[in-house]
């Protein structure tokens, strides 16, 4: 276990006061809809306990998701892996490659029973035994069901691990599907679904500080997603709600029927979130939203039915 000390020493080796930290655990706690009290005891969490491993493995997917975790930057992503996680293996992120990365997922995997989170990022090829996901001479399949079997609890990260996203989209020729859905009923581990396309990066730290707050999972929603975040939808938490001229229903916002946090902890270390840019919620956190989402736009009355669109990026929205 690592001591506080410590923990700030290597904060500080990388130029992270404190109080820096220190604010961020805040936003942790208000993505967790705990008070700013509870700032510290997430920081001191960070501090104290042994940084939980963490096995990442990247599937069908267009890796918008790591990308969204790699441009958090406070804390940025190697503070993230270095102060919070042991990731012991991310394809995108690592410096080895070939036989000798795919030998380290096998044998971190069997060392650590029990011990690790498996992060899975994209979904799952099933159809024709797997053949559509091949990743080292071995299908995704093959892949998730030994190493997502071996792991204290899976995080599925982003609608395509959790739901299947876009390579399910109809008419779905591979046969994907999320993790829980692929590995059906082989699975004997919890799965946590971020869902999201990409999903909120606060929302997958959120899961593990919860779990280094109180030793357990945090509880989900009938679609398996931490219920801190997705208990209601985009539209009950959305500031434009009384806004006749800031809000996009009439352009096909689909905020009322999407749950997730979005305009409360926003993207791009709590900058904006699509709606803030103009930009009508797609519903991207639902199951199937590729293809019951769609159209994603609805022409706005305002437009006269012109196709003039100007308006959605003219950024002259403020707060
Ligand atoms: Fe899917 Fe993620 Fe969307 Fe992309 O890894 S949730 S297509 S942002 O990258 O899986
Ligand atoms: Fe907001 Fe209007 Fe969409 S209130 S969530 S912009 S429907």
């Amino acid at each position: 276990m690592q001591s506080e000390q410590e923990f700030e020493r290597r904060l500080e080796q990388r130029g992270i006061t404190r109080r820096s930290f220190l604010k961020y655990c805040t936003v942790v706690a208000g993505a967790l809809g705990l008070g700013p009290a509870f700032g510290p005891k997430i920081y001191q969490a960070f501090a104290a306990s042994p940084r939980p491993s963490v096995l990442w493995l990247h599937f069908a997917e267009c890796t918008g998701c790591t990308e969204a975790v790699l441009r958090t930057s406070s804390p940025g992503f190697a503070d993230l892996i270095f102060d919070v996680i042991s990731l012991d293996y991310h394809e995108t992120v690592m410096a080895a490659a070939g036989d000798l990365a795919e030998s380290v997922l096998f044998e971190t995997a069997a060392a650590n029973e029990g011990e690790y989170f498996c992060v899975v990022e994209g979904s799952i090829p099933t159809a024709d035994g797997g053949v559509y996901g091949m990743i080292g001479g071995r299908t995704m399949l093959s892949i998730a069901q030994v190493v997502c079997n071996k792991a204290k609890a899976v995080i599925a990260l982003g609608t395509c691990a959790s739901f299947g996203g876009i390579a399910a989209a109809y008419p779905n020729p591979t046969g994907a599907k999320g993790v829980k859905d692929a590995l059906w009923p082989q699975l004997k581990v919890p799965v946590i679904n971020i869902s999201g396309c990409p999903p909120n990066p606060i929302n997958f730290v959120g899961t593990i500080a919860n779990y280094l707050l109180n030793g357990n999972l945090p509880s989900l929603d009938s679609l398996g997603r931490p219920q801190f975040a997705y208990s209601q939808t985009v539209h009950s938490r959305c500031p434009y709600r009384e806004n006749e001229g800031r809000c996009l229903k009439d352009e096909g916002c689909k905020g009322p029927h999407c749950h997730n946090n979005c305009p409360t902890v926003r993207f791009n270390d709590g900058t904006s979130w699509p709606v803030q840019a103009g930009h009508p919620c797609i519903g991207c956190s639902e199951p199937n939203f590729w293809d019951t989402m769609t159209p994603f736009y609805r022409e706005s009355r305002e437009s006269g039915g012109s196709d003039d669109h100007s308006e959605y990026g003219s950024g002259s929205y403020d707060d």
